[in-house]
């Protein structure tokens, strides 16, 4: 078993694959990727996590790791050398959330980009994924079923036709923001990546730079971000340093402003229905979405499912956040109120939660 290195079960049209295979790249862990086909989910996914869910990795002991994030944790503890996770307060509460805005908010986006833009060349790729062997006719019928269920959880995200345009300004906001922070930094944090570099990967390479419509899109009117996709595809393992002195750049917190006033409210509104929920249902596993939720974006209301999953997230952000006591405290407390972030820190928590597959359980 010894030397055998890691198997990378997924497939490059997954946003959760190319958060996972990004971070092995950067911390140089050799591994082998294995395209998630039917038979793969038949043969080792189903039987090892019990429902159909990519990335999973297998480590060379034969440990089993599903989630991007608790992949990538697992890796960080076993592992050591330089982090993801910067060491100083500012740089390590904004590298949470980010990664939280960047796996639960962007899909919206990127859901909306892939399903309403790029739809035929994403049922085809779902078909030539699922079945490698079959003609080009077959996997297009494969993949029309298979993207079934994919394209209407876009709506089911918030992406109704009544909220495209405003999906659009968003991400080009988000688009010009980022933008701006390339001009003077190679990552989000300075010249080496963090978890908040890899959770914003997802949605912006799986979706945006690869989906031929959106990649077209985003390196016309986003050239620099288009780079950082190629920075963080094509890593130098292991090197660079985060900003001195703490130092959270001023355009990075643009970038907070917009996740505070975007995403906090749902995220707050998540809480109050989570903690209704298990007073109801008391030692129960959540379902993976409890009814539907409004949320507003560019001033256009829409309605998507309330995810608890999104609040096990945040609760990681919210758990080293309460962790910091003194000036520590201090410098944190005035990064948030500098973004915008009054809502963070009035965050009304739920009660603890645990991972459970796709969703969340009491903790
Ligand atoms: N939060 C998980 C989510 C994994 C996930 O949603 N993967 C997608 C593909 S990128 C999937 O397999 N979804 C199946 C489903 O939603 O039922 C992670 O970080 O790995």
């Amino acid at each position: 078993m010894e030397g055998r290195p890691y198997r990378l079960y997924g497939a490059e049209i997954s946003y959760f694959t190319g958060k996972v295979r990004a971070y092995l790249r950067w911390k140089n862990i050799p591994f082998d990727e294995i395209a998630s086909s039917a038979e793969v989910f038949r043969e080792v996914i189903l039987p090892r996590v019990g429902f159909s869910v990519i990335p999973v990795l297998i480590a060379p002991d034969g440990r089993c790791l599903q989630d991007s994030t608790e992949i990538i944790d697992a890796l960080e503890t076993s592992h050591g050398g330089p982090s993801v996770y910067p060491s100083t307060p500012r740089q390590r509460l904004a590298a949470l959330l980010l990664e939280t805005y960047g796996d639960e908010w962007l899909m919206i986006p990127a859901m909306h980009y892939r399903w309403h833009h790029n739809r035929e060349w994403a049922q085809r790729a779902f078909g030539s994924l699922s079945a490698p062997a079959a003609t080009p006719e077959e996997q297009l019928e494969t993949g029309i079923l298979l993207a079934a269920p994919f394209a209407k959880a876009a709506v089911r995200l918030g992406a109704e036709p009544h909220m495209h345009a405003a999906i659009e300004a968003s991400y080009e906001g988000l688009l010009a923001e980022l933008s701006r922070h390339f001009e003077h930094n190679d990552f989000l944090l300075g010249d080496r990546p963090s978890m908040g570099d890899f959770g914003l990967f997802g949605p912006l390479y799986a979706h945006q730079y690869r989906d031929p419509k959106s990649g077209e899109h985003l390196r016309r009117v986003a050239p620099r971000v288009a780079q950082w996709v190629e920075r963080m595809l094509h890593p130098m393992p292991l090197s660079g340093e985060f900003r001195a002195a703490d130092e959270v750049p001023v355009t990075l917190l643009a970038v907070l402003r917009r996740m505070f006033i975007e995403q906090m409210p749902v995220l707050a509104d998540t809480a109050r229905r989570v903690s209704e929920w298990m007073g109801a249902h008391p030692g129960e596993t959540l379902p993976r979405a409890i009814g539907m939720g409004a949320f507003v974006l560019e001033g256009q209301e829409g309605k998507r499912i309330v995810s608890p999953y999104s609040l096990w997230m945040l609760q990681r952000a919210r758990d080293y956040f309460r962790s910091l006591t003194g000036c520590n405290r201090t410098a944190v407390e005035e990064m948030l109120r500098a973004a915008g972030g009054q809502s963070f820190l009035e965050f009304e928590d739920p009660p603890r939660l645990a991972r459970a597959g796709l969703s969340v359980r009491p903790g």
